[in-house]
């Protein structure tokens, strides 16, 4: 089967553990050939966002791609979500001793490996595609990892400078981190991806595959800067493959993270049907995406054009969120 998965960072990754379970592979690291020769019977390509991407140092950062490349490959910071395990922080003391800024966002000793392979190959002409695959040989993730695409398309963000009172747009990690999106937003949108293109293999992936799936990742900064990349929302419209979204907002509320704010500042509910009703229905007509929603037990959806089901969706552990990847297979009547 080949299954597509629209991903973000933490939401995402730990998404794909319970893909990689749903479909009895092993869920960090490569699958290992079983005794049927099952190896290549699935596919899995996670679509990851790339609007948190940033230079920092020098070094360009790629978080959603490193949490689910760690995640995957065993290396992850499980308490934190982010980063590497086992993590020291010798560089970060350094360069707060030369008052290096910035002086609000971390960056590890382990992880600045990650980080300078990918400057190195990227200054020297590789595109991000090929920096992902190359670094995922050694993290061997299990499932494609492919960027939404290979051009530069960063996550901004209109706020009122707390000092000046002026309005100005920032980076999307600016806000996220160093203002944990406590600055009222006024906008949030994707610098580039008019002009950017799907990295190579995202639409043929779209369109060749058995299902697609969007993770429970934020609605806005995840899975919105994915779509927003000129192409990619076309792609998954046309793909003849059912299309589900799982909801990242239950009872109201994120599970993690402050997508709440992000929701806010494009006058979406944080709400499991405010987000189904921003994704859309694309059945009977609709405008949107969605042929399937899945909320979690208790909460209520109407999303016009999709079928709306719920399960219990917290991602607890592997079983638990394999379990909510055989709902939507079962939503969409997809079989293994
Ligand atoms: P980020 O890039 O690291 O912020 O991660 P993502 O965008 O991939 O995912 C963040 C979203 O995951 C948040 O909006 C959370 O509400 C959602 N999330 C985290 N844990 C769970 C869970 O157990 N169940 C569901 N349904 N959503 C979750
Ligand atoms: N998040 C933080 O809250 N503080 C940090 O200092 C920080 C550093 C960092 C370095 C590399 C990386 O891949 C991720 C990092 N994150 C950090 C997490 C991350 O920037 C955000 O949570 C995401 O971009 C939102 O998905
Ligand atoms: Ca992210």
């Amino acid at each position: 089967m080949r299954i597509v998965v629209l991903v973000g960072g933490v939401g995402g990754a730990r998404f794909l553990l319970g893909v990689k379970a749903a479909l009895g592979l092993p869920p960090v690291g490569e699958p290992t050939s079983g005794s049927g020769g099952d190896v290549g019977e699935h596919q899995v390509t996670a679509v990851v966002n790339t609007g948190d991407d940033t230079w920092m140092h020098g070094l360009r950062i790629c978080p959603d791609l490193d949490t689910c490349m760690y995640t995957l490959g065993g290396g992850i910071d499980e308490e934190r979500g982010w980063g590497r395990a086992g993590e020291s922080w010798a560089v970060k003391g350094e360069l707060a001793a030369y008052g290096a800024p910035p002086d609000w966002f971390g960056l590890g000793d382990r992880d600045i490996a990650t980080h300078l392979v990918r400057s190195r190959m990227l200054r020297a002409g590789y595109p991000l595609s090929a920096v992902t695959e190359a670094l995922c040989d050694r993290w061997r993730p299990g499932v494609r990892l492919l960027p939404a695409s290979d051009d530069r398309v960063e996550t901004h963000v209109s706020v009122d400078d707390p000092d000046s009172g002026e309005r100005r747009a920032i980076h999307f990690q600016e806000w996220w981190v160093r203002h944990r999106a406590g600055l009222p937003a006024h906008w949030i949108g994707q610098v580039g991806a008019e002009t950017a293109t799907p990295a190579p293999g995202v639409a043929a992936a779209l369109d060749e595959a058995d299902i697609v799936l969007l993770a429970p990742s934020n609605p806005v900064v995840s899975i919105g800067s994915i779509l927003a990349v000129e192409g990619v929302r076309d792609a998954v419209r046309a793909t003849s493959a059912p299309v589900v979204g799982v909801s990242p907002i239950i009872a109201g509320k994120p599970l993690r993270g402050m997508a709440d704010a992000c929701l806010r500042a494009i006058g979406v509910p944080s709400t499991a049907e405010g987000v189904g009703r921003h994704y859309g229905g694309r059945g009977q007509g609709g405008s949107g995406l969605l042929d399937g929603w899945l909320v979690h037990t208790g909460d209520t959806a109407v999303v016009p054009g999709a079928a709306v089901r719920s399960v219990p969706l917290l991602m607890s552990d592997v079983a638990a969120t394999a379990a909510m990847v055989e709902a939507a297979f079962d939503l969409a009547e997809v079989t293994r």
